[in-house]
């Protein structure tokens, strides 16, 4: 039951995308008996007390009077908070599952270990023809630096330090694994960029991240790094990490992530023959869990209980 109205939650689910979609139904399946809206009207909804979505428009908060809890149907809430008019007093939470981390760490390892092993190359003997030996590198003498040591990055650290890599992390203040080597702050970005062969960015997108990789960082990086963007879009400047990789400082790119999503046809990512492109899909926390998260959390908020994985709004994450 709702605290604020004594009556059941009623909740309103945005479908923005096929990913949304997906949980709106099942949530449906698993809470027959839960009000969910996926339309508001002009004049709002004062029912509404929870809202389940990716991303929250501006205009939408403003007419749900009631609105307790907005609940991120991903891993990062920041299509949420981001609302300009989200009023302060709305608990945000995001989705956290076990599973995130190795999806996650699995495909990271995918990128680092293609390029590590040279895989388009071989593809391309393949076409041609062509049996040559390429050399086996040592990947004890490269270097993975991980930029983002939350609960996603530090199962990621340890994975692609499992596969033989020297990986350090970088965090602005909270490193949740203590296997690898932590650069922590700001003041050592530079120093941690200076030694990464590959540089693999799993940042929350806040205010202070937004556009944090632009070209004076990421010309820190060593010459022939490469670069793996698996967070947000927004946190690299996208023509100047192009520019590097066209200019030969940087070996290439595998991005999954990017400032306009979907990437608009007329990109120069696509096609890139030192880019590699996919649609956000490194990892999804799985439907079930996250409904029942979001199902819980409905329960622990009428109940005044502690939320499941609430962001700290000042924080961003
Ligand atoms: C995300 C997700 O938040 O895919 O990026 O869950």
């Amino acid at each position: 039951m709702s605290k604020l109205t004594g009556r059941p939650p009623k909740v309103l689910m945005l479908l923005t995308s096929d990913f949304v979609t997906a949980r709106y139904e099942a949530l449906r399946a698993r809470a027959p008996d839960l009000e969910i809206v996926t339309e508001l009207g002009a004049d709002g909804d004062p029912d509404v007390t929870a809202l389940f979505a990716f991303k929250l428009p501006a205009g939408i908060a403003p007419r749900l009077p009631n609105l307790q809890l907005a609940a991120s149907v991903g891993a990062g809430a920041d299509g949420i908070i981001s609302a300009p008019d989200l009023p302060t007093h709305v608990r945000v939470t995001r989705a956290v599952e076990p599973g995130l981390g190795l999806s996650m760490a699995q495909f990271v390892s995918l990128q680092i270990l293609r390029q590590f092993r040279s895989l388009p190359k071989m593809e391309q003997q393949h076409a041609a023809g062509e049996w040559k030996r390429l050399p086996v590198p040592d990947a004890r003498q490269v270097t993975v630096g991980i930029m983002g040591l939350g609960s996603i990055g530090a199962v990621v650290a340890d994975v692609v330090a499992a596969l033989g890599f020297n990986v350090i992390g970088w965090t602005r203040s909270n490193a949740r694994t203590p296997r690898v080597p932590v650069y922590l702050g700001e003041g050592t970005m530079d120093a941690f960029l200076g030694q990464s062969d590959f540089l693999v960015c799993l940042l929350p997108i806040t205010a202070q991240t937004a556009g944090l990789l632009g070209r004076t960082r990421l010309a820190k990086l060593p010459k022939g790094s490469f670069v793996i963007n698996v967070a947000r879009g927004g946190i690299m400047v996208e023509d100047d990490l192009l520019a590097l990789v066209n200019e030969g400082h940087l070996s290439g790119a595998a991005l999954d992530v990017f400032a306009t999503e979907p990437l608009p046809p007329t990109s120069a990512f696509w096609h890139h023959d030192k880019i590699l492109v996919t649609p956000h899909i490194a990892a999804q926390p799985s439907v079930g869990p996250v409904v029942d998260q979001f199902l819980e959390n409905l329960k622990r908020l009428a109940e005044g209980q502690p939320l499941l994985h609430e962001v700290d709004r000042s924080l961003g994450y």
